[in-house]
Formats: structure tokens, C-alpha cells, sequence
């Protein structure tokens, strides 16, 4: 059975351009109650380990060096199956292949710069949650 928890970043290019306000609101809106929500800066060895998974990979600086660069908005979401249909809203990585409506479509820049995170399984919405709010007094 899938999980009703996944993780998500506002991330650093779409904070700047002003878009955290109509991100939570398409979140909200489609049907994800937030449980947490952290306004914060990854170091850069933050993000590092946040993205360990991508390490071999040739975006990793500089996905490390951009996740850093400037504030985030961590939050922590609750929905029935949540994972597979926050990555449905969220749409594909490469916001040039992101279907019509969904948040990479709309707040994007590039593949790098693809305005949002999202956990791709249960396991690893785990991980990020801890990873990010697990030191923090949170209700859920
Ligand atoms: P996801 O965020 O859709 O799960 P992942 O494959 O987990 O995509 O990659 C993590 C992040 O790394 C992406 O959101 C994107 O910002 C960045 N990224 C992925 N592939 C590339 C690439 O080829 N060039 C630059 N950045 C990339
Ligand atoms: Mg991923």
C-alpha cells in the first residue's frame, strides 16, 4: 500500500522570482494538506547529502551548488498516495517535457532550475523528511 506522506522544496530560483505563494496555493489546492512547512538555506554540505543519491552524476555541483545558492521553502505533505500524485502535479524534471498545468510547467526555467522537489518514493519521502524536519518540533 503507498503512503500518504512525500516531501517537497520550493526551490531557490523560484523563491527569488516570487513564486512561493502560487506554488503552496496549487499544492493546497490539489488536495495536499501541509503538515510542515521550513523556510531555510541549505550549506552547501547540506545539500550534498541531500543529493547523495546523485553523486555519480554529472549535474551534481552543480545541482549542489544551486540548491544552496539561496533559500528554500521544505514542506512536508499529506494526501492519499501521495508521492506518485505530487509527482503527477509537479510534472516531468525537464520542465520543456512538463505537462500543461503542472508547477515545472508554470514556475520553471530549466532543467536545473525546475522551481520544485518532490520525493520519487516512500521510502525516500522518509528520508528527506527526516532529513529536514526530523531535529524539529513537528506535529504529523
Ligand atoms: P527529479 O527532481 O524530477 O526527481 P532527478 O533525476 O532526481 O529529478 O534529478 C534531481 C534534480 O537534478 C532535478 O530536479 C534537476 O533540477 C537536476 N537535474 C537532473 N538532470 C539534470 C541534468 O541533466 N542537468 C542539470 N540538472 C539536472
Ligand atoms: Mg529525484
Amino acid at each position: 500500500m503507498s503512503g500518504n506522506k512525500t516531501f517537497t522544496m520550493i526551490k531557490p530560483g523560484a523563491v527569488g522570482n516570487g513564486f512561493i505563494g502560487p506554488i503552496l496555493d496549487k499544492i493546497t489546492t490539489a488536495g495536499f494538506k501541509i503538515i510542515a512547512l521550513r523556510m531555510t538555506q541549505m550549506t552547501k554540505s547540506e545539500a550534498e547529502d541531500f543529493y547523495d543519491v546523485h553523486n555519480e552524476r554529472p549535474f551534481y555541483e552543480e545541482l549542489v551548488d544551486f540548491m544552496s545558492s539561496g533559500p528554500i521553502v521544505a514542506a512536508v505533505l499529506e494526501k492519499e498516495n501521495a508521492v506518485e500524485d505530487f509527482r503527477t502535479l509537479i510534472g516531468a524534471t525537464n520542465p520543456d517535457e512538463a505537462a500543461e498545468g503542472t508547477i515545472r510547467k508554470l514556475y520553471a526555467e530549466s532543467l536545473g532550475h525546475n522551481a520544485i522537489h518532490g520525493s520519487d518514493s516512500d521510502e525516500n519521502a522518509e528520508r528527506e523528511i527526516v532529513f529536514h524536519f526530523a531535529t524539529k518540533k513537528i506535529f504529523y
